[in-house]
């Protein structure tokens, strides 16, 4: 794993490094207006455990959705990436959809997982050496979103294939998101392909269940970020003083994820008071939406072309096979 110099000239892991940085985005995004923390606050431990968790809720309709599309276009979609390719997953959580391609692709070189959680990355990653024992499995506990490093052992002659699965790229504002896809063409190099899940615009009642789901996994999964910042930002927060909301907002074509403070209150955080009035909300996660078509602006903004998309029978999910033009 690759190091960088803190502060104070100790060497820190990456994975030290991508917490260090949600924690002062946290910091940051709380002094501003509306008040807003990064997403990456949720996925400590318990917060991936929470997530995989929502993946099951029946409202959750996108982790089956998109399952059942890489399961019935899995043969296609690993003929279209080629032999011998280097599988690169952003967000890699449990590496569970992986498997679906891992189970079909010719002679990969090897799987790089890539997550913000060092404890769910390096299970998976072991679940994964364990059931795949002749694959190269080189996890990096990293946030994507910033620079990250391949393991050395990678060659930059080989062929990379990115699998962003999930409709993360829907958490990013848009033009985080087109950045962040360049970005992934960085990964990929010249020729190389991205497989990205992209959740689709519908109903209103549906997508607001999906994140108001009625066993309250979403709830704790939200209200989780102010545990994590008690734990280790040394706040206050009372996690009875905040309600979960998840709503539609069709001007931006995205759910928003928020915590509404229940009364006027004060929160201590890293020697800071932070002032919260009654109703107000506190940002935690954009989930926007596309049409295939508006996707596909997005990628082409980023220097991707579009080769095939996939979608369920109802329209509700896509997968998106993009490449990087070789020149
Ligand atoms: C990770 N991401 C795609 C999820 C989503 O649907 O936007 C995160 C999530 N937030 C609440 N539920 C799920």
């Amino acid at each position: 794993m690759t190091t960088g110099t803190s502060a104070r000239g100790r060497e820190l892991p990456q994975s030290a490094r991508a917490g260090q940085a949600t924690l002062a985005a946290a910091l940051r995004g709380l002094g501003a207006r509306p008040k807003r923390l990064p997403p990456s606050c949720f996925y400590d431990a318990r917060g991936s455990a929470l997530f995989e968790r929502i993946c099951e809720q029946p409202e959750y309709y996108l982790t089956r959705t998109e399952t059942a599309i890489l399961r019935g276009t899995a043969a296609e979609l690993v003929r279209l990436m080629g032999a011998h390719v280097l599988l690169v997953e952003l967000g890699s959580g449990a590496s569970t959809k992986t498997r679906l391609l891992l189970d079909r692709l010719d002679e990969p070189s090897g799987y790089v997982p890539v997550d913000i959680s060092g404890t769910a990355l390096f299970e998976a990653a072991r679940d994964v050496r364990r059931c795949y024992p002749w694959l190269d499995v080189m996890p990096v506990c990293a946030d994507f979103t910033s620079a990250f490093a391949l393991p050395s052992s990678v060659h930059s002659t080989q062929r990379v294939a990115v699998f962003f699965p999930g409709s993360t790229i829907g958490n990013f504002d848009v033009l985080e998101g087109v950045r962040l896809m360049r970005a992934m063409r960085g990964v990929a190099g010249h020729g190389g392909v991205l497989v990205i899940g992209v959740d689709l615009v519908k109903d209103v009642s549906r997508l607001e269940a999906a994140y108001n789901d009625a066993a309250g996994v979403t709830a704790q999964f939200n209200l989780n970020a102010l545990r994590r910042l008690n734990r280790e930002l040394r706040a206050d927060f009372d996690l009875e003083g905040f309600e979960h909301e998840a709503v539609w907002v069709p001007a931006l074509s995205r759910i928003e994820m928020r915590l509404v403070s229940k009364c006027r209150q004060q929160v201590a955080i890293s020697g800071r008071t932070i002032e919260f009035a009654a109703g107000e909300r506190l940002i935690t996660e954009h989930c926007h939406k596309y049409t295939v078509d508006s996707f596909r602006t997005l990628a082409r903004a980023a220097g991707w072309s579009p080769r095939q998309v996939w979608t369920d029978d109802a329209g509700d999910f896509s997968v998106h096979f993009l490449v990087s033009p070789a020149h």
